[in-house]
This record gives structure tokens, C-alpha cells and sequence, in this order.
């Protein structure tokens, strides 16, 4: 959290502040049997092990719109509510989507690091790259953020094309009801779709592969989602052209063959890491345990 967070938590609430979730467990019984909601930002699991050392918890606030991390059936089972921060981070999290393609398709760390290092006055110009205008563009995940993406690209120039769980009215754009078929169909393939247990390596081995040599992977949405070491094995072999990430399987410890590969952008999970959004995100989560706390409907509510 922002010292600006922290600074309205405090005065709103009288919050116990810990640095990770697990540290619940070191609290004496007093304070946890007096919280009441758990505001939460991280990615690590909060499941019935924790719910079950706060007695009187009643709501847990996501700071983030996804809570693949939150064990969401059993909170409900113990009759704790969830809310999350949705829509306020759709434009930033779709800026660096397309901000990552960009940087792959143009070359532009690797083009800066020429200029900076000194090779453009001692070997000359930066070799050329590749046009990301115009290109074939696929969404897999067509809601809040994916449409967002997809609004970007389109004024690119690019042909839109969707996976989905069923057809949206979006005139224009390509519906496919199979990954496979989508990746078939374009050349940049974006990930947008919720992770958890159901999207488990959604874009699988033969996802990938159907993009083929000129394809680019971009991911936004949770490392779960991309069978990572078939994306690995891709970029290594070139049977893709590149990808741009920003999140991965056991971040932030990520596989360090990312790091060895000169057609991967790296982004470490800030997708909605802006002053503004993330002031935004921590307002909505404030204003759901204010109303949770005062017995209004919640703003966000998840289940
Ligand atoms: C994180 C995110 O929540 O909204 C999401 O689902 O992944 C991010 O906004 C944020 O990085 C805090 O951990």
C-alpha cells in the first residue's frame, strides 16, 4: 500500500497493519477474535486455514479486481463476503498491454540499450523491427479489460478477434468459440482472462503453437493462465516471435530462463501500478469496508 493509503486507513478504521498473511497467526487471540474485515493486497492464498483465525471476520476487501487468491466458496460457506476493485484499473492494465507489444514489436529495450551503451555512435544504427500497426489481433477474454485492449488495437488498424465464453455485440470483431482457432487467426495473441483453477493453463502447448513464428503472447491477467513452460520452450526454439509479460507462475521468483531471453519483455505484475489508479483502488477497497461496517450494500461485492 501507498503511505497515502495507510495514512486513510488509519484514520477511517483502527487497523492492524502486518506485512504478509501469514503473520495472522502470530496475533494473540484479542486482536484476532476483534477484526471484523481483512483488507487484502497480495497474490498469496487466503484460504479456510485463515479465514478460520479471525472468528468475527465478515468481509474480506480485495485490492485488486482479480481474487483467484481468495478461497471465494469458503468464504461463502462461512458467511464472510468478498469485494474487489474492479473497472478503475481497465485503462492502465490495458496501457501496458499494448505498451508491451509495442516494446516487443519495436525492439525498444533492446534499440534503447544500443543508444544508451554507446553502439549508435561506434556501430551505427539500431537493425530494424517489426510493424505492430495493422496486425492481427486476439483477446483471449473479452470482458472489462479485455475489451479495453481491444479498443486500443483497433485503432491500431488491427482486425479484432475474441475468444469468449459466448459471442459479445461487437460489430466488426471476430468471435471464435476455441482458442486454438483464434490463435490461428492473428498474429498477437493477448491474455486477459480471469485466473484461478478453471483457466489453468487456458492457453495451452497447442495455443501457442497455432500462433506461430510471427506470433507475439502477451499476458496481463495471472501466469496460471499460459502453460509457462510450453511458452518457455516456444520462445527458446523461436517458434514464436516473442511475448510480452507482466505476470508469471510463482512470481516474483520467476523462472530465470525469462531472464536469458532477448525476445521476451519483462514487466514485474504493474499493470494498474500508477499513483492514480492505485489511489483509486484503495478508495474502493475503503468505501467497501466502510459500507460493510455500517450495514450498506457493498460497492464491489464478489459473492
Ligand atoms: C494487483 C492485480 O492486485 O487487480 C489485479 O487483479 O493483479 C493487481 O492490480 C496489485 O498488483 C496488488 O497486488
Amino acid at each position: 500500500y501507498t503511505d497515502t493509503d495507510t495514512a486513510a486507513a488509519k484514520q477511517a478504521f483502527a487497523p492492524v497493519i502486518l506485512d504478509r498473511i501469514s503473520e495472522l497467526a502470530g496475533l494473540d487471540e484479542t486482536t484476532r477474535s476483534a477484526i471484523t474485515a481483512l483488507a487484502y493486497k497480495g497474490h498469496t492464498a487466503v484460504g479456510p486455514a485463515e479465514m478460520d483465525l479471525l472468528p468475527k471476520l465478515g468481509l474480506i476487501a480485495n485490492y485488486g479486481v482479480g481474487y483467484d487468491a481468495i478461497d471465494i466458496p469458503a468464504a461463502t460457506e462461512r458467511g464472510i463476503r468478498v469485494t474487489n476493485t474492479p473497472d478503475v484499473l481497465n485503462d492502465d492494465v490495458a496501457d501496458l498491454a499494448v505498451g508491451m507489444l509495442l516494446m516487443q514489436m519495436r525492439e525498444m529495450e533492446q534499440a534503447s540499450n544500443w543508444a544508451r551503451s554507446g553502439n549508435w555512435k561506434t556501430r551505427g544504427e539500431y537493425r530494424l523491427a517489426h510493424r505492430m500497426t495493422g496486425g492481427r489481433a486476439g483477446i483471449v477474454g473479452l470482458g472489462r479489460i479485455g475489451r479495453e485492449i481491444a479498443d486500443r488495437l483497433a485503432a491500431f488498424k488491427m482486425d479484432i478477434h475474441y475468444y469468449a465464453r459466448s459471442e459479445k455485440q461487437t460489430p466488426g470483431w471476430t468471435f471464435h468459440a476455441d482458442p486454438v482457432s483464434l490463435a490461428h487467426a492473428v498474429d498477437f495473441l493477448v491474455i486477459a482472462i480471469v485466473g484461478g483453477p478453471d483457466t489453468e493453463k487456458f492457453v495451452s502447448k497447442d495455443v501457442i503453437d497455432a500462433l506461430g513464428p510471427r506470433g507475439v503472447v502477451v499476458n496481463i491477467s495471472r501466469g496460471t493462465t499460459v502453460d509457462e513452460a510450453a511458452l518457455l520452450d516456444a520462445l527458446e526454439q523461436g517458434r514464436i516471435a516473442g511475448a510480452g509479460l507482466d505476470v508469471f507462475l510463482g512470481e516474483p521468483d520467476i523462472d530465470p530462463c525469462f531472464y536469458e531471453l532477448s525476445n521476451v519483455v519483462i514487466q514485474p505484475h504493474h499493470g494498474s501500478g500508477t499513483v492514480e489508479t492505485r489511489a483509486a483502488m484503495g478508495q474502493l477497497q475503503r468505501d467497501n469496508i466502510a459500507a460493510f461496517h455500517a450495514g450498506q450494500p457493498l460497492l464491489t461485492a464478489v459473492n
